[in-house]
């Protein structure tokens, strides 16, 4: 029988839509995952016809982090070097999602656990299921958080929150969630995929190039002062300008129509 794929990949209407698929094991992460995941990520930065990205979970659970099984010290000789794990496999996820010029939407479906928590957190637009808990498990096992969760969560919510729930790995409930600004919205979880869907493939009808350049100049406001930021806005409004979406954007305003943008330069 042939080895059932840890991640679905399905493009339709330009969303690309990435399922992580080892429900079983709650999602959670093997090496072929990791790769996968990043080569489908490749794919969606150099395929023109890819406009947005969907991330979920198949089954009960968005993600339970890197796969324990694959981590059981009773099988090692000597202590493993969980940072080159990271530099493998999460690293190199997470900076593809924040490099990747397309909106990325992440649905998260169910239980959200230590890497699997902050690989949604590193999505652009995070909408979950009312059921759904994020956990900072990495106290549990004696570690930190990881995949960036210990630089988005104080980003998103500040110090006081970010500190407890990594050291308690208190579950926290999507309603929460929402209210604190760690994510978009709480959806019930009947409407999920519908609504996440929909998000997408609106987001994919979008102006691309803008997107990109949105989702550049937002990030790197956490990390300049007002005054280089200003400089940047400048020079992203500038390209902005000169691309066909923005002549369609505002031909169609002009001309009371919905605007046909073409995501392309
Ligand atoms: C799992 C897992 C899992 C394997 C559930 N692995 N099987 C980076 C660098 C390198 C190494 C270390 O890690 C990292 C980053 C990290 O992600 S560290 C954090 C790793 N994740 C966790 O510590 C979470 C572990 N899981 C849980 O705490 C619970 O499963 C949660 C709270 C996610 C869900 O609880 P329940 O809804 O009660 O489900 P369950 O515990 O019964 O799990 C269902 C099955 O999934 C079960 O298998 P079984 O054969 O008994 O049905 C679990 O063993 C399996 N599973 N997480 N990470």
């Amino acid at each position: 029988m042939p080895e059932t794929p840890p991640l679905l990949v399905e493009t339709v209407d330009g969303v690309c839509a990435l399922t992580l698929n080892r429900p079983d094991k709650l999602n959670a992460f093997n090496d072929r995952l990791g790769t996968d995941l990043q080569d489908a990520l490749d794919r969606a930065a150099t395929d023109g016809a890819i406009r947005a990205v969907l991330l979920t979970g198949a089954g009960r659970a968005f993600c339970a982090g890197q796969d324990l099984g694959d981590r059981d010290p009773a099988t090692m000789t000597e202590a493993p070097d969980l940072g080159a794990t990271l530099e493998r496999t999460y690293n190199p996820i997470i900076r593809r999602i924040r490099a990747l010029e397309k909106p990325v939407v992440c649905a998260v479906n169910g239980v959200a656990a230590g890497a699997g928590a902050n690989l949604a957190l590193a999505c652009d637009i995070v909408i979950a299921a009312q059921s759904a808990r994020f956990i900072q498990a990495f106290a549990k096992i004696g570690l930190v958080p990881d995949s960036g969760g210990s630089w988005f969560l104080p980003r998103l919510i500040g110090e006081a929150r970010a500190k407890a729930l990594a050291m308690t790995a208190a579950p926290l409930g999507a309603d929460t969630a929402a209210e604190w600004g760690l994510i978009w919205k709480a959806v019930p979880d009947a409407a999920l995929t519908d609504e996440a869907t929909a998000l997408a493939r609106s987001l994919a009808e979008g102006p691309t190039q803008a997107y990109g350049m949105m989702k550049r100049a937002i990030q790197a406001a956490a990390d300049q002062p007002l005054d280089a930021h200003l400089d940047l806005e400048r020079d992203l409004q500038r390209a902005a300008g000169r691309t066909a979406d923005y002549a369609e954007g505002v031909s169609a305003f002009l001309e009371k129509r919905p605007a046909r943008f073409g995501g392309g330069g």
